[in-house]
């Protein structure tokens, strides 16, 4: 490209930026100069979702993403923030496992390039990161706390070791958590569904905050809903009653919510995989329990397509009517919800209405619409509200009143009791994978589980690993398997499961607020002085995984007694999508625009420009080559503003300077980016159009735009003023100087022009203009004169419709207040 050039300008900022340090942040308390209250209220905490760093560096999705914090980062930083910027890496995971694998090599080696080439393109962004905090998971100054956390949750008995059903996908070759199974399939490999197979593993007890985790979500002011609504059904808060049926003898509590039906259990169904299930099957049924365990095998879904089961050969008692009720095994139960047991009552509940037709087990209707239904005829439950029948006391009421009615009268007879259940699931940790942080136990013959004691911290991966197969090269590395173990110093093996790599996502942020600290996992003070994060900016696909671990870390160390906030997000921003053709941008689809290549054609700021002015930060932004080359051919008018003229104090320039000011603010404020530059780009195209001083609206403009296109806008600064512009004051406005009656009036003017030079788009030869104008409008015509003519080329007079004129064609007629007539010759 011709004109400006942008590269070198870039470059020559970044370098300064960097050389000088400037957007280095210091905790402002260690000043001492203002009370920590105060200066609490002066910081900024804005940050973008920890990235992997794939190999395949920076696509326009993470450009997008960045560019949106850079610029809140920037205005904060103007407007007199103590902003805390920082980026690192969430360098554990799969991809480099697998590419190493594949090539014989380390996943270090892998990831430690793909890292360094990431930087180069961030830096190549123009983004203000204070890079002197940068973390990287694999790094053992970092997993090392991770480990330190484990040992932590394990003191207090928030890690556990259980066999348990677990989700096991093949191409990632691991187990997952319940998380990342989406519809049955790997959140990294749509096209691979999840076979559930019984294994021994590691789990987090985040059930143990799932009340805080449901309840804190309503203070989650600035949280968009549609996550918020994803993260109450994930964790599935239910209101019911817990009631006690007789088996053997023996008690078992089971889960409802439809205490009205009590009368209407028919027969029981217990989950496939609830680990009592044998001492129920009698010897007569065992046979044919196994075989239709063999047959489901892995399923325990409470959404299977085909509801199956078997009688187990043992009953259980209604305490409420001493009736006797088959038990069935079956494959829609989920085991550990509730109790793993349902009390079904097939004319109210579809899934339990479609098992008893499909075995032939009695219907009771317990529940009657207002209208006539026979129960031989129903081809579905009758699930809504009714009057109770065949209820024995209960006959009669209605049936959300007897939901209350029965379980009080349960609970006097001791026979059950409100109860809440919720959906989440324990977080199972544990990965069959090395690429990620070792977990810190040791097996001892004779102690048992150990864990490792916090002085040998971290558990370090070793260097020179050799991967021969698909299989975690730790099992069969001997120096870092066989320890002694820490109790007995007896012979010991290390667990070779390694953690999630969630693990990693769910605490970064506070490490970025001391990232050096070698003798804890930071300073508290220092924490406590950032935290929470205010701007948190991210994609949606993670609604129920890390933004869920996050706020379980957080509340998890805040217990601890080392973070003061419960919560780590004031505020959370999700970014839409770039897409192309329509669709996402993927390799698999062809349809990708590497960055890099328009940052090499266009320079850095038309790509940020493109980013933020295209389309609202939280829509999907559609590619579009016409308006990157439009950005260009902006920023280079905008480059020209300094080449302005203009003299003598012009008010309606000042009045909507002021105006933009105050709108942009209030604008970028909310992360409406793209108004902002809709407001700057109509105040610049203005700017040519009009006569008087600019000098004041083009100082401002380059101080608006600096968070946008900050390079050019470095160098355009340097020109006529002192300092970074990254470091100047925002602009403020004077409401005082904002004149809407002086802004209509050259609106009006504005119009006449454009409907003129419309006329002249269909009338050719024309050279003179009459224009006829309401009496009091006249002076402000005549004030413009000279722009009119010279913007419509014309020679121009202006006439009040009551006084002397030459009208041949009577038009001063038609004229109305803020609508002159025009007559051309
Ligand atoms: C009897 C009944 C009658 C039920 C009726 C519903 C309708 P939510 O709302 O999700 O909490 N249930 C209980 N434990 C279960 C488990 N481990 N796996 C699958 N289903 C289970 O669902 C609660 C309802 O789901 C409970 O209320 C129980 O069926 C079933 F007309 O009890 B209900
Ligand atoms: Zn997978
Ligand atoms: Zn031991």
């Amino acid at each position: 490209m011709d004109g400006i050039n942008f590269r070198k300008i870039e470059k020559k900022w970044q370098n300064r930026w960097e050389k000088n340090k400037i957007f280095e942040s210091k905790e402002e308390f260690f000043l001492g100069k203002k009370s920590r209250k105060e200066n609490k209220k002066n910081k900024f905490y804005v940050l973008e979702m920890y990235p992997y760093p794939s190999g395949g560096g920076l696509h326009m999705g993470h450009s997008r993403n960045y560019t949106i914090g850079d610029a809140y980062a920037r205005f904060k930083r103007m407007r007199g923030f103590n902003v805390l910027y920082p980026a690192g890496f969430d360098s554990f995971g799969l991809p480099a496992e697998n590419a190493a694998i594949k090539s014989k090599s380390h996943p270090k080696k892998f990831t430690e390039d793909a890292i360094k080439n990431f930087i180069i393109q961030q830096k190549a962004l123009g983004l203000s990161y204070d890079w002197s905090r940068m973390i990287k998971s694999h790094s053992p100054n970092y997993y090392r706390w991770d480990q330190w956390i484990f040992l932590k949750m394990f003191e207090k008995g928030l890690v556990y070791r259980k066999k348990a059903p677990v989700n096991f996908c093949k191409k990632c070759n691991t187990v997952l958590a319940n998380e990342q199974v989406h519809d049955g399939k790997c959140w990294r490999h749509k096209d691979t569904g999840v076979e559930v197979k019984p294994l021994e593993q590691w789990f987090f007890r985040i059930t143990k905050y799932a009340e805080e985790l449901y309840s804190f979500i309503d203070e989650l002011k600035e949280w968009p809903e549609d996550v918020k609504t994803m993260q109450r059904n994930w964790i599935g808060k239910s209101y019911g009653t817990e009631i006690d049926f007789e088996i053997d003898g023996k008690k078992w509590k089971i889960f409802t919510t439809r205490p009205d039906t009590i009368f209407g259990v028919t027969f029981m169904v217990i989950s496939s995989q609830h680990p009592k299930l044998m001492d129920l099957v009698s010897d007569r049924q065992k046979k044919e329990v196994e075989i239709f365990l063999k047959k489901i095998r892995s399923t325990s879904d409470r959404d299977v397509l085909e509801k199956e089961g078997v009688f187990t050969g043992s009953y259980a008692i209604n305490l409420m009517n001493k009736e006797k009720i088959p038990i069935y095994v079956g494959n829609f139960i989920v085991a550990d919800y509730g109790s793993g047991m349902v009390m079904a009552v097939p004319a109210h509940d579809q899934r339990d209405f479609e098992f008893a037709k499909k075995y032939n087990i009695k219907i009771k209707l317990v529940v009657k619409p207002n209208y006539p239904l026979n129960v031989e005829k129903m081809s579905r439950a009758y699930v809504d509200e009714g009057v109770l029948v065949n209820s024995g006391d209960f006959n009669g009421m209605n049936s959300s009143d007897a939901i209350e009615d029965v379980t009080k009268h349960l609970e006097k007879k001791k026979l059950g009791r409100k109860n809440v259940q919720y959906r989440l699931k324990d977080w199972l940790i544990s990965r069959q994978r090395f690429w990620g942080t070792p977990i810190p136990i040791i097996y001892c013959d004779k102690c048992g589980i150990v864990s490792v004691p916090e002085k040998d911290l971290p558990v370090l991966l070793p260097d020179n690993i050799k991967f021969t197969s698909e299989k975690n090269p730790l099992i069969d590395y001997k120096s870092f398997v066989i320890v002694k173990c820490p109790k007995c110093k007896g012979n010991g093996k290390r667990e070779t499961d390694t953690m999630d790599t969630f693990v990693n996502s769910s605490w970064y942020f506070l490490r970025y607020c001391d990232n050096k600290n070698n003798k804890e996992i930071f300073n508290k003070e220092k924490v406590n002085y950032w935290m929470p994060i205010d701007l948190y900016i991210g994609g949606k696909e993670h609604a129920c995984m890390h933004l869920i671990y996050f706020r379980f870390y957080t509340k998890f160390l805040r217990d601890l007694g080392l973070i003061d906030s419960g919560e780590p997000a004031v505020k959370l921003f999700n970014q839409g999508m770039v897409t192309k053709d329509g669709s996402v941008m993927s390799k698999s689809k062809g349809n990708v625009v590497d960055p890099l290549e328009i940052i090499d054609k266009y320079g850095a700021d038309t790509l940020r420009l493109f980013l933020l002015f295209v389309s609202s930060a939280d829509k999907d932004l559609e590619w579009d080559d016409k308006a990157i080359e439009g950005s260009f051919r902006f920023l280079n008018k905008f480059h020209d503003l300094l080449k302005l003229k203009g003299k003598g104090k012009n008010k309606r320039i000042e009045s909507k300077l002021n105006r933009l000011i105050m709108e942009v603010t209030l604008d970028v404020e909310e992360l409406k980016y793209n108004s902002a530059l809709v407001r700057i780009m109509k105040f610049v195209n203005y700017l040519y159009t009009v006569d008087g001083d600019k000098k004041e609206s083009v100082k401002n403009l380059i101080l608006l735009m600096s968070i946008f296109t900050p390079h050019i806008c470095e160098e355009m600064w340097s020109k006529n003023w002192k300092g970074f512009v990254s470091l100047a004051k925002w602009p403020k406005f004077d409401a005082k100087k904002i004149d809407d009656e002086l802004e209509k009036e050259e609106e009006l003017v504005e119009n006449l022009i454009n409907d003129i030079n419309n006329i002249l788009k269909i009338v050719k030869d024309k050279k003179k203009a009459f224009i006829y104008v309401i009496p009091k409008d006249k002076k402000i015509y005549l004030e413009f004169i000279a722009v009119i003519k010279k913007r419509v080329g014309l020679d121009v007079k202006i006439f009040a419709v009551n006084e002397d004129k030459y009208d041949p064609e009577g038009k001063a007629k038609k004229t109305k207040p803020g609508r002159p007539s025009i007559f051309l010759e």
